[in-house]
């Protein structure tokens, strides 16, 4: 306490909101010390293996488990028969469907659980799952969700009345025996009569293929039933902890509070540990079975081919626009394939997610979306991989939408941009399809990411180039690709959005111990996003302890206040809110006990960084540090001992963050090859938390992006083999392909919040995916092209060079 520190030399040793505080997680996943589902060891553990169909479409005519039960270290073979007295062989899915466990009389999808090897060791569970004889009698597959709407078979025969009727499904009426909902939103009437008389109207197909997310760790689990408290212990790589403890408890009949579900290090969600999967509890009877702890955890081909898959949507689009480019009507018709089950990770009211976002950063004044969902013989998911639920694709039909629009309209797409922006002092604005978008300031941005690529410039470029390719002096086109998003991310609010019932809202709980550190919990859980970092900077600041003296702990539903979990992006808007609501509570009764130790009344003392201070004379002040202590060992009249606080925060609406991205790209038009020359992304998150993280996330997310819109995808053949299912044809980015990202930021901060901040952890992806496609579509345009499908890897850029008749 020599020399007094100046008040910036104080918030700067807090660490707290703004700073670039490295990752405090780092230190033990860089020296290998993680704790990973697959590194906890329990005695007596057993392992799960799958028997998994290997075809996409058949029934089930016997099956045989003497063989594998014959084999030494084998204890038990689970089939459904084995499950259906327990009511366990079909389970809910979060889309308010139901999905079979394990196979019930046929199968649906290549990879699906048929049944469940438990055997002393991994390897023995593995030569197992050989020996089950399954005998199987092959049925039409379709892979096609437009063919499945017409065809006479039936997929689903447990959704067809006996009569042949067809009963409703979780949102409403079907039209088809493979039909699984409609959903539409919007002014269907008046967006038709807008289309119908307009002077311009685009209209094109957008199909956003089938991917995957493919974390590094795969998904798994370790079930561990003691038998003589009547206690599981269920440890995973759950994005959602709680709503899984909830979800196991409906499903088996255990007590909640006998239920303790942990997610340790994640090495990767991404949407893909959303979900519940037959893994989990084929597990957990296993380990009620044999009273001993069973692990189960995924090899890579069965994380691709069977967990939870991203998009598959069929985006058919129709804008209108005056002559001079003002955007009147958007209307889109979307066929979505959710495979065998309908096990989309969405609120309930929002079967499509939020694709309602589809009129994306434009005023526009009338719109009109439909979204048929379809089944198929494909893996069940759809929401997954930085989607922020199917903003993805939202972003992905409105961003193609208007550079078909500018196409026909013969104009700039960049122009045609900027003249449809919600303008600033229209915010909060109330979107045609249902949003209030809570702020905004999309001019600043796009001319301030345009300036910075100098997009004239860039223009006049390309138009050379394609006048010395038509002249026979190069074979390379440039693509300059444009993306301008608007995400919706931070479910909540309650009051329309619920997983299963269980409404979004999300919590912190801090404990200010007697020395001036505390642990703060929170119903969240990072996979990799930096959580323990990032909370601890928020209360630096909320509370004036340094952001080192503070404990950030996740996964544990015996100690963390319920929460919803960390998808959608929705940590910082939710429980960062609650992180920082809590804190201030702390900072209420820190202000009392600071008025008691200095003798004046409450309102006579200030916070001021890490101090509560007596108005008008700084000298006289007691450290948060000091607060806490007296906390524990002062008895004040009229207060509780201890320093402890908890917040649940529903929040009002989401955030809406957003980003202006331009991609320039240089295409060999001969092989095909894209050599991505400059990727600029401006993002807007509102306050950022930590710089640092925020720039880790943004480069995760565009290099996702690059590898979908560029190559990476889950195919099937006819017969519905998955023809991707290995690192081998599934395309991963690695060093040599990613490009180096320039990026930069505005800061409009969310009203609503209480530290103005916005989500980011899915616009990096949400608005990269456009920005690549948009790149090679342009680098076509001179030449005819109007939308070619992605991924674009070199074979198809090369066959769309080949159909421009670009070789001659
Ligand atoms: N952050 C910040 N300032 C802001 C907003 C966020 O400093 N204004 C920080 C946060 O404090 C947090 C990180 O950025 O450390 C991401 O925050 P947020 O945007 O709230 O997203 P979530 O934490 O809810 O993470 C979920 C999001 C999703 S849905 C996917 S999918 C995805 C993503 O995060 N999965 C990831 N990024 C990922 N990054 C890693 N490494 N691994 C995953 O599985
Ligand atoms: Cu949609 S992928 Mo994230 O929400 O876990």
């Amino acid at each position: 306490m020599n020399k007094e520190l100046s008040r910036q030399e104080r918030a700067d040793a807090l660490g707290g909101m703004g700073c670039k505080r490295k990752r405090v997680e780092d230190a033990r996943f860089t020296q290998g010390k993680g704790n990973y589902v697959d590194d906890i060891k329990l005695p007596g553990m057993l392992f799960g293996d799958f028997v998994r169909s290997p075809y996409a479409h058949a029934r089930i005519k016997s099956i045989n488990t003497d063989a594998a039960m014959a084999l030494d270290g084998v204890v038990a073979v689970l089939t459904a028969a084995d499950l259906a007295p327990l009511g366990l062989h079909w389970m809910p899915t979060l889309a308010g469907d139901k999905q079979m466990v394990l196979a019930d009389g046929k199968v649906l999808f290549q990879g699906q659980e048929v049944a469940y090897v438990v055997a002393k060791d991994r390897y023995i569970a593995a030569d197992a799952v050989e020996l089950v004889e399954v005998e199987y009698e092959e049925l039409e597959v379709i892979i096609d969700p437009f063919a499945s709407l017409k065809s006479d078979v039936v997929l689903r025969e447990d959704l067809v009345a006996e009569d042949g009727s067809l009963p409703d499904g979780a949102h409403g009426p079907r039209k088809h025996h493979n039909h699984i909902f409609t959903w539409e939103v919007g002014d269907k009437e008046t967006t038709e009569q807008v289309i119908g008389e307009a002077e311009v109207v685009a209209e094109d197909m957008f199909y956003y293929h089938r991917t995957h997310p493919c974390p590094l760790e795969t998904c798994g689990c370790v079930a561990s039933m003691d038998k003589v408290n009547g206690k599981l212990t269920l440890y995973g790589t759950f994005q959602a902890p709680h709503a899984i403890r909830t979800v196991v408890s409906l499903i088996s009949g255990i007590e909640e509070h006998n239920i303790r579900v942990i997610s340790p290090d994640i090495g990767g969600g991404f949407g893909n540990k959303v979900g519940a999967y037959p893994g989990y509890v084929c597990s957990v009877v296993a380990s009620i079975v044999t009273g001993v702890p069973v692990k189960w955890v995924e090899d890579r081909m069965e994380n691709l081919m069977t967990t939870a898959f991203a998009r598959d949507y069929w985006m058919k689009g129709k804008i209108a626009a005056t002559k001079e480019g003002k955007i009147t009507g958007l209307w889109c018709h979307t066929t979505a394939d959710h495979g065998g089950f309908d096990a989309c990770a969405d609120p309930t009211k929002f079967p499509a997610g939020f694709m309602n976002i589809c009129t994306g950063s434009y005023d526009i004044p009338v719109a009109y979306l439909a979204v048929d969902g379809v089944y198929t013989n494909k893996a069940p998911g759809g929401v997954s991989y930085r989607c922020s639920f199917r903003v993805t694709e939202a972003v992905y039909f409105i961003e193609r939408m208007i550079e078909v629009l500018a196409i026909e309209l013969n104009m700039d797409p960049a122009e045609l941009r900027r003249i449809n922006f919600i303008k600033k002092e229209q915010f909060p604005y109330q979107s045609a399809l249902g949003w209030e978008y809570d702020s905004g300031d999309y001019h600043t941005a796009w001319d301030k990411a345009l300036e910075a690529v100098d997009y004239k410039g860039l223009r006049a470029e390309q138009a050379q180039r394609v006048e010395d390719f038509k002249a026979g002096k190069t074979r390379s086109l440039m693509g300059i690709g444009l993306t301008f998003f608007t995400e919706i991310v931070g479910a909540g609010p309650v009051k329309n959005c619920d997983i299963l019932g269980l409404g979004m809202f999300d919590s912190c709980e801090i404990r200010i111990h007697p020395t001036g550190s505390a642990i703060a919990r929170l119903g969240t859980i990072s996979q990799g996003q930096g959580h323990a970092t990032t909370f601890a900077q928020i209360l630096a600041t909320e509370i004036g302890l340094p952001a080192d003296s503070i404990t950030i702990e996740e996964g544990d539903t015996d100690t963390a206040p319920y929460g919803l979990g960390t998808y959608g992006s929705r940590s910082t808007p939710v429980a960062g809110a609650a992180t920082a609501m809590a804190g201030r509570k702390i900072r209420a009764k820190a202000q009392m006990i600071a008025a008691y130790l200095l003798e004046v009344h409450d309102d006579d003392v200030e916070f001021d960084v890490d101090r509560f201070v007596v108005k008008g004379a700084p000298e006289k002040f007691k450290t948060m540090k000091e607060i806490a202590f007296a906390a524990y060992n002062q008895a004040i009249p009229g207060i509780e001992p201890g320093l402890e606080a908890v917040s649940y925060y529903d929040p009002p609406n989401m955030t809406y963050p957003f980003g202006a991205y331009v991609c320039v790209m240089d295409i060999d038009v001969d092989t095909g090859v894209t050599d991505i020359r400059r990727f600029y992304a401006l993002d807007d998150c509102g306050t950022r938390i930590n710089p640092m993280i925020i720039e880790g996330q943004i480069h995760g997310g565009l290099t996702e992006a690059l590898a979908v819109a560029l190559g990476q995808e889950i195919a099937y053949d006819d017969m519905g083999n998955v023809k991707t299912g290995t690192l081998m044809d599934f395309f991963l980015p690695t060093a040599w392909e990613v490009p180096n990202y320039e990026t930069d930021h505005t800061v409009t901060p969310s009203p609503h919040h209480p530290i103005g901040a916005k989500g980011v952890g899915e616009s990096p992806h949400v608005g990269g995916v456009p920005c690549f496609s948009n790149a090679v579509n342009d680098a076509f345009k001179a030449f005819g092209l109007r939308h070619t499908h992605m991924p674009h890897d070199h074979w198809r850029i090369w066959q769309t060079a080949n159909k421009l008749g670009l070789h001659g």
